[in-house]
């Protein structure tokens, strides 16, 4: 059998860790000949719902599963991890200043990007969930000045498994007869959910689906489902998070299906325009192991638009991180 991959867990107290750690130990993100060790990380606060977590874990008797550690010490948490998924973070609630929201954050990401950095492995794959996911990103990312910035990404697979299954409900096919969607940008309400280049059945999609829905209506409802899924199920998205989480890793380590373009947010140099250094979504393939970013595509007038307007809010959120000495 293969030696055992590291895995550790930000938040694994929490729902989303609640959600991923069982098919991550199953074999659903790294195969089903794949043996892994968790490494569950917390603040003290939430160590007792990791600690209830593991005990399930050890219930489920999973054959991959190597071993569970549960630590609320970053240095302990990520020695030896191929793979760190952040899911633990600040994010905003009501009456919040955008400052004190990337203080709390800086405070988690700056500390956990250099404990990255001293004791990860040298190829680890780092992404960040917890919100806001491209900025706490490119601040861990800043503290891990060793590592190559492209092993830091942040979460734009929900968004864009949202966009994939809303555009195939909307032209009635399966979801398996969609290719081609792109979400830029951040993961917030500015992302851009784009199908100038989707194709449904093979066919562009704006010959299937009326294009001012494409730029209208299904833009707003793809950058809005978070709150849409809240209004129904009265909790944020959790199981559909935990899935586009491990989906990204399970793509990243393994490759995407030939022909095939996903969303990832990924390191900028300077693609489509979007500045160098920027945590910014992309549509990306993976091969060999990278990240690559799918070039080349043409960027109508729209496209430019909405792309510039998220992007203008990725530098907003960097400008004030720094100025706040967080990066
Ligand atoms: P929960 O509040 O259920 O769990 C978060 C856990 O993180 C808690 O157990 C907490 O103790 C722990 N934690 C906090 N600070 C920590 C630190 N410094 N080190 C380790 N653990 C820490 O939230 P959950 O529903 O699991 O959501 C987690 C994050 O995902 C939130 O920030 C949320 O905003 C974000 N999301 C991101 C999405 C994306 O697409 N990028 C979508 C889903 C989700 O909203």
């Amino acid at each position: 059998p293969k030696p055992p991959v590291t895995i550790t867990l930000t938040g694994a107290g929490g729902q989303i860790g609640y959600a991923a750690m069982f098919r991550i130990a199953a074999g659903d993100m790294l195969g089903a000949d794949q043996p892994v060790a968790l490494r569950l990380l917390e603040i003290p606060q939430g160590m007792r719902g990791a600690e209830g977590a593991a005990m399930e874990l050890a219930d489920c008797a999973f054959p991959l599963l190597a071993g569970v550690e549960i630590t609320d010490d970053p240095n302990v948490g990520f020695d030896g991890a191929s793979v760190a998924m952040l899911i633990g973070s600040r994010p905003r609630t009501a009456g919040m200043e955008r400052g004190d929201l990337l203080a709390a954050n800086g405070a988690i990401f700056g500390p956990q990007g250099r404990a990255i950095g001293a004791h990860a492995a040298d190829d680890v794959r780092v992404i960040v969930v917890g919100n806001p996911a491209n900025t706490n990103a490119l601040i861990a990312q800043q503290h891990a000045p060793d590592l190559p910035p492209e092993r830091f990404t942040a979460l734009t697979r929900l968004d864009h498994n949202r966009a994939v299954g809303l555009l195939a409900a909307e032209a009635g096919v399966a979801v398996a007869d969609v290719g081609g969607v792109t979400i830029w940008g951040n993961h917030s309400a500015t992302q851009y959910p784009d199908l100038s280049h989707a194709t449904v059945s093979g066919r562009p999609a704006l010959d299937a689906v009326d294009p001012a829905w494409a730029r209208g209506a299904y833009v707003d409802r793809v950058a809005k489902r978070g709150a849409e899924i809240i209004e129904v199920r009265g909790g944020s998205s959790v199981a559909s998070a935990a899935n586009a989480a491990i989906e990204h890793v399970r793509d990243w380590a393994l490759g995407t299906p030939d022909g095939a373009w996903t969303s990832a947010a990924v390191v900028s140099r300077g693609e489509y325009g979007v500045p160098a250094g920027l945590v910014s979504s992309f549509p990306v393939v993976s091969r060999g192991g990278d990240w690559e970013i799918v070039e080349g595509l043409s960027v109508d007038e729209f496209s430019r638009r909405r792309i510039d307007a998220s992007v203008a809010e990725l530098v907003a959120e960097r400008d004030a991180v720094r100025e706040l000495g967080l990066i």
